[in-house]
Parts: structure tokens; sequence; C-alpha cells
């Protein structure tokens, strides 16, 4: 015992905990059993699968505590630059199997398990879904965090712990049902909750002006306060002892305000008006592209925005004492416009609350904040209306005038009085619908912002955005999205991981997947065309046998697994696929014998949810499970094509799903899509891909080149004439032949689908489903035809997964932080 007390003290905690969390088998089982006894309280001779995983996760979990730990102390001592991502939805999935692979415990915990009489595969599959999002944004914040902790960024991660995540999708008859998706139910050992870390956000109530030694103060006197309460998920890196945080707010009922009616005596319902506090993260709003101006929804993102800023600003000020410093530690993104009440929210902090001057608090906030669009059409910009946001943050109001006034002189400087450019830009618009522009203002308070593949910042930049861009040219970038290779590759395939490692001689593309190019060289070997096939037949089984289990369907692996799944909606043209599968089926209804012989047989399978007040997207679901029906019990048709709808599809869904494809479907309009993230993941598993021009598609082809993937359709260029003469195209004859199929009757519900085919054969096609229905069925034939050249087919598969290295969100996040952030790796060891 050398040293003074208090380094004894702490060696002593150390080898404590050094006693209790190893690693080795017995180690984890003890911690397994532990939890049994100690969190779920059950016996250690009697739990189940979902108490096995429960105790498991817990166990885990304390792992991932440690690190967690060590490493926010080391960030403090540090003092680095931080970047903090700032979004309303996480779409996170599960947890257990992605945290033991990046510890690198996933063998001994197999083992543990099995030992005990478990299988980790039944405990995994035990686990709910994260669905704190609504699709591809949701999906691309959580694998953003993944590739920030795997490379050793100083990140946090901030956002809304929502009671019931992305509805759960039923279909009762063939129609969509939606059911609440409440996966708090049975606790969630992935969360730390903060109850000390709390703050207060206000909400309505008005502004009051007083004057103190010779400075006007501004005080905000709110009529409701709710309270924000810390919810800590902590994210692992891939073998790195770098566990960063998700800090997801809760509220809660204030506990300090309302006195006044506790006073009038109505005790009972000034409790329950206080309650309903909680509502403000009670749902994720489950639609993805139209904007309702639902005040709860702005109350959500102020709540999150307020809460996430003084946290911030907290943090900040533990270890200096002027703000001067403040964008040499701070970095804040905002995923899309939602969070852009945080602008006027951090001037409020600034001036108000720290009293800087104006000028000063403009300044740092310009250098701390950046932007990232993922939409392209203007219509879809995000709009508030004046009153509401007057009504509910009646300081925030003025603040957004004065922002709005100084730059519209800046706007003038440079352009004279142009007052349609004025008009265009001002980010108050006071004409018929007086609205708050977010995008504007997001854009006038970031020093950068960017799309997210080429082609979508190009239109940003030429069309969306132009007046900003002749502004200010310097802060447009492009960041081309990423997923990451740890969950959609290495981890939910782990029999292509196996391959690729033997043939690549190295586990490193798990860190640096632009070692994938290695594997062209192989790429005609027939040696690794058994190992590739072999695999994906595996996956094939293990999906069929999933299939058979929620439809009774049985599916031949042989066959060509053709997949599209992704929200639906009219601009994905889920309509496109079915049409042709409707074609498909026709054709093959009126083959002879011989000629059946030739048809490559398939199992097209489509997944996705609608928004719920989405009728046309209703409509397309029923439509596939209606032909389901049709075509896969119709004994002419046999084995030549099944068609399965995956009811609920989630993340942990596209797991199994992703590596069992043969093909898939990217084939929203041209100029629709801003970049797509599921394109990424398939063709990283060697799956082929049937896609229209536009998003990110355009980077694929270009990475895995032309005569790898099936590209069809309008090019970018053509999509402003073709849809103005939309009215005058006359679509093919099989087109009509088709929805005259459906609009007949002939698989009933024939009044249901009339509308749906209004929408591409009645003279107003927006999303040119007929103008593209011969191309894509062209591009149909010629997959058909590659599909029975088995040698040609495994060789575009595998220049698929080598040429994906590019979208590896590893790539995307070092753009954004040498790029935007300006920050570096920060090693702890
Ligand atoms: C994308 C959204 C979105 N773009 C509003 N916009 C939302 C808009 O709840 N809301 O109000 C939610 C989501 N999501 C998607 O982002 C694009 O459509 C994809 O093309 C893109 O790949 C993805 C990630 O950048
Ligand atoms: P994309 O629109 O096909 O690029 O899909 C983006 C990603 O969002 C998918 O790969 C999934 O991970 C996720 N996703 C899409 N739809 C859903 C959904 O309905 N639930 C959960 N995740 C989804």
């Amino acid at each position: 015992n050398v040293g003074d007390p208090e380094t004894q003290r702490r060696r002593r905690l150390l080898w404590l905990m050094d006693q209790y969390l190893k690693n080795d088998v017995p180690s984890i089982q003890k911690s397994i059993v532990d939890h049994v006894e100690y969190t779920i309280a059950r016996s250690r001779f009697k739990f189940d699968d979902f108490e096995a995983y429960k105790a498991t996760a817990n166990s885990v979990r304390d792992r991932l505590l440690e690190s967690w730990n060590d490493n926010q102390q080391y960030y403090r001592d540090n003092d680095s630059k931080r970047v903090y991502y700032l979004s309303m939805e996480f779409l996170m999935g599960r947890s257990l199997l992605n945290s033991i692979f990046n510890l690198g415990i996933k063998g001994e915990y197999a083992q543990a398990l099995s030992e005990l009489g478990y299988d980790l595969e039944v405990i995994v599959e035990q686990e709910r879904d994260a669905a704190l999002g609504n699709g591809g944004l949701g999906r691309l914040a959580a694998c953003f965090m993944d590739s920030l902790a795997t490379m050793n960024y100083s990140a946090w991660g901030y956002g809304l712990r929502y009671q019931y995540g992305l509805f759960r999708q039923q279909l009762q008859d063939g129609y969509q049902h939606e059911q609440p998706d409440y996966w708090l139910n049975f606790g969630n050992p992935w969360e730390i909750e903060r109850v000390h870390v709390t703050y207060p956000v206000k909400f309505f109530g008005k502004v009051e002006e007083d004057w103190v030694d010779g400075r006007k103060l501004i005080k905000w006197v709110p009529d409701e306060l709710v309270e924000a309460v810390a919810y800590d998920n902590p994210i692992p890196g891939y073998k790195t002892s770098n566990t960063i945080n998700l800090r997801l707010w809760a509220a809660k009922p204030s506990g300090e305000f309302d006195l006044q009616s506790f006073n009038t005596g109505d005790y009972v319902n000034a409790i329950l008006s206080k309650q309903r506090a909680e509502t403000i993260s009670s749902v994720l709003y489950p639609d993805d592209r139209t904007y309702q101006g639902k005040e709860l929804r702005l109350k959500q993102q102020y709540f999150f925005v307020s809460a996430t800023l003084q946290d911030i600003i907290r943090r900040f000020k533990d270890n200096h004492s002027s703000f001067d410093d403040f964008p040499e530690k701070v970095a804040i993104q905002l995923n899309d416009t939602h969070p852009t009440i945080g602008v006027p929210e951090m001037m409020r902090l600034l001036v108000d609350v720290e009293s800087l001057e104006w000028g000063k608090a403009w300044d740092i906030t310009t250098r701390v904040f950046s932007v990232t669009i993922h939409s392209v059409l203007p219509e879809m910009l995000e709009k508030w209306p004046i009153e509401l946001i007057q009504a509910l943050l009646p300081r925030h109001i003025q603040i957004i005038y004065k922002i709005n006034t100084i730059f519209l002189e800046e706007v003038k400087s440079k352009f004279g009085n142009d007052y349609d450019r004025l008009a265009r830009m001002s980010i108050v618009d006071d004409g018929e619908k007086k609205v708050i522009k977010m995008a504007s203002l997001a854009l006038v308070a970031s020093h950068t912002v960017n799309g997210v593949a080429w082609s979508h910042t190009e239109l940003l930049k030429g069309s969306v955005f132009k007046d900003f861009y002749d502004l200010w040219p310097h802060k447009f970038r492009n960041k081309t999205n990423g997923v990451t290779q740890r969950r959609w590759l290495a981890f939910s395939n782990p029999g292509l991981r196996e391959v690729l490692t033997k043939w690549l001689g190295t586990e490193s593309w798990i860190t640096n997947l632009e070692l994938l190019t290695g594997l062209r060289q192989y790429a005609s070997d027939t040696t690794l065309h058994k190992e590739w096939n072999l695999v994906r037949r595996h996956n094939k089984a293990r999906l069929a046998l999933y299939i058979e289990a929620i439809s009774g369907v049985k599916v031949s692996i042989d066959a060509m697994f053709d997949v599209q799944v992704k929200r639906i909606h009219e601009y994905k043209r889920q309509l496109l696929n079915v049409l042709s599968i409707i074609h498909r089926y026709d054709c093959i209804k009126n083959m002879t014998p011989e000629e059946k012989k030739k048809v490559v047989p398939r199992v097209c399978i489509i997944g996705g949810k609608a928004a719920p007040g989405y009728e046309i997207a209703k409509k397309i679901i029923k439509l596939v499970t209606t032909i389901g029906e049709r075509i896969n019990d119709d004994s002419d048709i046999g084995n030549l094509l099944k068609v399965i709808f995956i009811p609920d599809y989630n993340v942990s869904l596209a797991e199994l799903v992703i590596p069992a494809s043969d093909l898939s479907q990217h084939i929203s309009t041209v100029g629709n899509e801003a970049s797509g993230t599921s394109n990424m993941k398939f063709a990283m598993n060697g799956c082929l891909l049937l896609a229209a021009r536009g998003g990110s598609n355009d980077e694929i082809q270009q990475e895995i080149g032309d005569e790898n993937i099936f590209m069809f359709g309008a090019k970018a260029d053509e999509l402003g004439r073709l849809r103005a003469e939309r009215r005058n195209f006359i679509p093919p004859r099989d087109f009509h032949r088709v929805t005259g199929m459906i609009r007949s009757g002939e698989f009933g519900h024939k009044e249901y689908f009339q509308e749906l085919c209004d929408t591409v054969d009645g003279g107003d096609d927006f999303y040119l489903v007929g103008n593209d229905f011969a191309s894509y069925l062209e591009a149909q034939a010629r997959v058909d035809k590659t599909f029975v050249d088995r040698a040609r087919w495994t060789q575009m598969s595998i220049m698929s997964t080598a040429g994906s290295g590019k979208f590896s969100s590893d790539r995307t996040i070092q753009e954004y932080a040498q790029d935007i952030w300006g920050i570096q790796p920060v090693e702890r060891f």
C-alpha cells in the first residue's frame, strides 16, 4: 500500500472492478446470472429466453459503462473540440449483437450462453428494435453514431426519447393497420436515466423588458414549464475503447412551476394538467415527407433543442470562463431543418441569459452551426406559421425578425433593391400564408450546408437554394451518404464476412472499406464463385424459412429473390414494380409449356410502411397483397412467380433480407430521391441493383461500373420536360393492359383500386411511371437474361461488393470532420 489515501482508494476501486468485469467465459456467465438474480429477480435455475436476453443485455451494458465513463472523463480532461449531432430521429435497431461484436466478445458471449443452456441467436431475437425514426434520415444518424465512435471522434448525439417509436405495421385482410410501438414496455436495458441531468424548457407566455444600469434586460415569462430529463445510451466503437453518448430527452412535469394552480384548491386537476407535459416526448411523427405544421411537433423540436443547447453550454462553461473559445470547442450539426429553432434559441441563451451583445453572439452562432439538407423539393421544406411560433415562443419570433432584418440588409448590399430576390430569400414570408422558412433560417445561420449525394447537392445549388448559392457559394458542400459496414455487412452477413476476410487476407476492411477493391482481381475465380454463392444460398434459405413462417408460402431458393423494401411512397414507385409483376404474371399465363421452361423463376419481395394518413400508399400495399394471393395460389404459375409482402419492415428485418437478396430495386423517379442509402447496403452485400438514375444510384454506378448494374429510365435533364408534357404522353400498350386488368376488377376490389390507377394512367402521371415503364421492362429482361448466366451474375455480384468501398459512413464522417466540423480523432490509449 503505497501512495496517499486517495491513490490507494482509487487503486482499490480499479482492482475491484477488474475482478468483476473480465471477459472470459466464466466471468461473463457470472455477470449474466447475477443480473438474473439481482436485476430481474428471477431464479438462476429458471429463467426464460426473454429474461436471459435482459440479463445478458445488462451484463453488456456494465461493460459499456466502464469505457463510457473513462471516455467522458478523458474528453473532459483533454478539452478537445466536440461535435454534437442534433437529430429528431435515431433509427438504432437492436443493440445486443452490435455491442458484443464491437467490444470483440461475441465468441465469449455465445459460449457463455451456450454452456448455460441458451442460444445466442435465439436470445438476440428477443430484443425489440429501437425504432425512433422513419427511414433513411434516422438510420443515417444511427450509422453516423457508429462511425463516430469507431473512428475515435469526440461526439455526442442528441435527440428525443419517444415513448412510442415508429408504429408497428399489421396486415389485416391485406390492409395496413397501425399498432402503437410501446417499445419501453419491458424496460430498456441500454439506457441510463440521469435523474439529475435535467433542464427547464419554457413555452408560451410573454416577453418583458426592463432597464438595469442602462442595459436593456429581456425576460421571457412563460406560461408553461416542462422538465427535460436525460437518458444516456452508450454507443461503442468497433475495436476501440471509444464509447460515445447518445443523449435522448424525455419530458417530465416540472416540479417548481404552477404553484398558483395548486393553491386554487383543485389539487387533482392541477396534477393532471401538469402530467400533460409528458406528451411532448410521447410519439414519433410517422410521416416523413409532409409537414403538417402541428403545434406538438414544434414543441418537440424546441423541447429537444433547448435542453440540448443548455446542456452543451453548461458543459462548455465547466472549464471555460468566456465564450471566446466556444466555436473552437463546439460544432453543432443540424440533421435537416428539424432542429433549426436551435438558432434563435442559441441567440436567446447567449444574449438574454449569458448577456453577450448581439454581434458577438451572432458571430459565435454562425461559427458553430452547420446543416444537412435531405429533401429535394422546395415544397417539402419546413415552414412554420408565424402565429404558432409567436404564441409558443414569443421571444424567438423577435429574434428571428431581427436576424432576418440584418440578413436582408446584407442581401441588399450585394444585389441592390432586387425585391423579388429579397422576397424569395426572406426568412419571414409574410405573404398570404405568413410563415417562417426554417431552411432559410438554417442557411443564414450555418457556416456550411450540405446535400447528401452529388446529384442532390447540384440540385440544391442550381435550383432549390440557388439564391443562397449566388450569395454564399463558399457555404455549399457535398457529403455523399454512407452506411456502417459493421452492422450492414460484417455482423448481419457472417458468411460473407468470412469469405471476404479469407480472400482479402485481412479483416481490416471492417474499418477500411476501400480494401474491398482487392476483390476485383478474383472476380472470375471459380473457387470464389462457389464460396460466394454458397453464402447467398444459406442466407436465402434463412429468409425462405421466415417467409414460410409469416405467410405459409414456400419459396424456392433457386428462384431469384427480387426485393424492394423501403417506405411506401409514390415517388419511390413501388407501383412501377407491381405493375411489372402483373405484366410478368399475365405473360406467363399466356405461355406454352415450352415457353414456360425458359422463364426465370422469381420471388418478388416487397416491404415497407405507409404513413397512416397516406391513402394512395396504403392502396399500394393492398394491391401487393391482393395480387400476391392470386399469383401464389395459381397452379399455372407454380414456382415461376411468387409475390410476398413482408409486414412490419424494420432494421432487424433489413438485416435478414439484405444478405439474402439477388436483385434489389431502387427505382425512385429521377430527381426525387435525395440519396437513398439501402442501395449501398445491398450493393455491399453483393446484391445486384435495378436502379433509376439520380440520388446515390449515380455514384454507385460510377464506382461499380456500368456493366455491373441495371440502370434504366429518364435522365435528370429530361425530368422537367417529361413532367411538363406528361398530359400528352401515351404509355405503351402493355402498360394500359396492366392497369386495365386492375381497373376491370380482375383481382377484385375494383372500386378501391381505381384511384390508384388514376395516379398513373389518368393523364397526370407525376412520377413518370408510364414514361419509364418500357425502359424498366427492358432492364428487367436484361436482369433475367443475366441471371441464367451464373458465372456472369456472380462476377457482377462480386464487383458490386468490390466497388462499394466508398459507401462506408466512415468515409462520410471523415469528410464531415475534416471539411465541416474541424475535429480530429482523439484516441484514449
Ligand atoms: C429524407 C426526410 C425526412 N429526406 C421529414 N427527408 C421528416 C423529412 O419527420 N419528418 O418530418 C422525416 C424525414 N428523409 C431521406 O434522407 C431522403 O429521402 C433519402 O433520399 C436519403 O437517403 C435520406 C438520408 O439522407
Ligand atoms: P431507402 O429509402 O431504401 O434508402 O432506405 C433507407 C433505410 O431506412 C433502410 O435501409 C432501412 O434501414 C431503413 N428503413 C426504411 N424503411 C423503414 C421502415 O419502415 N422501418 C424501419 N426502417 C426503415
